[in-house]
């Protein structure tokens, strides 16, 4: 019943440039992780054939292991897609495709499947909109003129992002409340974002006790989750992210943007890397992640964590450190599974979060004003408490916590 996907991947690489394994390798984990039974590799280093983004034979090759689809590393454009289907009755996915197709099949939550959908649309759009224009010169005659249905067609898909995007409007808007809640509550927000695959959901598990899905698989994580906990007496709520990977087309990062909110709006940001890839790639994947941490116009401070230091042989870590003090000057080498480095990191946690301020504020000796007096003993730090006339209060506290409204005449020390 279960009938097996079966692919040949097949990738083109610019003759200027040295060749580059790890891109297979990578394409390689995105094809089973989608489920896919690779049969064959294909590669050619060649400049890009406009029909068929690859030669003629280099194609045929990949046939003759009988795929269900050839996967294709290099972006294919509409008409080479159109190409090969037909010219050769094979049925394609280039890279982009291959990694929606994943985020199609993990997305479980609503707003996961609304983001998927409006990634789908807004990479339809404008190839709708290229056949549309095409029609309309005349250059590629349809059986209804002027590109009709083509024009109905992008009516319809701009119809839909419009309605998609306004409910993730509102999911987003509810995020953001959501995390304006939990700062009132006394909550610092730390994010685990990075490259896929790195370690993040492992070390939220290992920092929260949370049990959130760890895989040795790109996108396990698609959607965050959140858990409290205490570091060095600090209110902490960290949340696990979905991870990134290089090449990401700018509109898809757009597409994620509420989940990724949880990123770009977080209080500190800890950027997981995996210690244990080849230094070049580790370097690459760092970059990767800082482009996207730009395109999520992250504000944070940022604090790197070389994770599974334990897969590290003895005095490798030092080098490892050096070779990336560019990307990273001061990261926290640390393994999610031994434990090692989680009590650096949780101090350099505590280090790089916004210090609390002291206030002086003073609250009504009534019922409502004892009952705001013990919601404070959970949102903020209590220095000192006089009951007389009025409740003096001195305590330390977040900003948000004090901006509450009813705490509006405190006064900052
Ligand atoms: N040896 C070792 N393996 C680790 C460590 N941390 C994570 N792993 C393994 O690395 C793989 C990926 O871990 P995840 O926690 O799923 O990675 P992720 O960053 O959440 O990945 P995505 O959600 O897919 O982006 C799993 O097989 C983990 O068991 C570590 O510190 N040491
Ligand atoms: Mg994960």
């Amino acid at each position: 019943m279960n009938e097996e996907k079966t692919a040949v991947l097949l990738m083109r690489e610019n003759p200027i440039k040295s060749p580059d394994a790890y891109k297979m390798k990578e394409l390689r984990g995105l094809a089973q992780a989608a489920g896919y039974r690779v049969l064959a590799e294909v590669l050619q280093r060649r400049s890009r054939d406009s029909r068929f983004q690859m030669g003629r034979g280099k194609i045929e090759e990949a046939l003759s292991y009988h795929p269900e689809k050839l996967i294709f590393y290099n972006a294919l454009s509409p008409n080479q897609v159109f190409n090969i289907t037909s010219e050769f009755s094979a049925r394609v996915l280039d890279r982009f495709n291959l990694i929606l197709e994943i985020f199609s099949t993990r997305a479980s939550t609503r707003e996961a499947k609304l983001q998927v959908e409006l990634a789908k649309l807004s990479y339809d759009a404008p190839q709708v909109k290229n056949a549309l224009a095409l029609k309309k010169r005349g250059e590629q005659p349809g059986f209804r003129g002027a590109g009709a249905y083509e024009q109905s067609m992008y009516h319809d898909i701009r119809g839909r992002m419009a309605r998609v995007r306004s409910e993730l409007a509102n999911v987003e808007n509810m995020g953001e409340d959501r995390r304006q809640r939990r700062r009132e509550q006394g909550f610092d927000l730390v994010a685990l974002a990075g490259y896929t695959n790195a370690g993040k959901s492992t070390l939220h598990s290992a920092l929260t006790g949370s049990k959130v899905e760890a895989k040795d698989q790109p996108f396990t994580t698609l959607s965050p989750t959140t858990r409290a906990r205490e570091v060095m007496g600090r209110k902490v709520l960290l949340t696990d992210t979905v991870g990134f990977i290089d090449d990401l087309p700018h509109f898809l990062i757009k597409a994620f943007r509420s989940t990724l909110s949880e990123i770009s709006d977080a209080d500190l940001v800890l950027l997981v890397a995996d210690a244990s890839d080849p230094p070049e790639l580790l370097r690459r994947k760092l970059a990767a992640s800082h482009k996207a941490l730009w395109d999520c116009e992250v504000s944070a401070p940022i604090v790197t964590i070389l994770n599974k230091a334990d897969r590290l042989e003895e005095g490798r870590a030092a080098e490892i450190v050096e070779l990336i003090r560019d990307l990273a000057p001061y990261p926290v080498l640390a393994s999610a599974v031994t434990g090692q480095g989680l009590g650096v990191l949780e101090e350099c946690i505590s280090q790089r979060l916004l210090p609390l301020q002291e206030y002086k504020l003073s609250l009504p000796y009534t019922t409502q004003g004892l009952s705001e007096l013990s919601r404070l003993y959970e949102t903020a730090e209590l220095l000192s408490v006089s009951y007389e006339e009025e409740l003096i209060v001195r305590l330390r506290a977040k900003k948000e916590t004090i901006a509450r409204a009813g705490l509006s005449g405190a006064l900052r020390l």
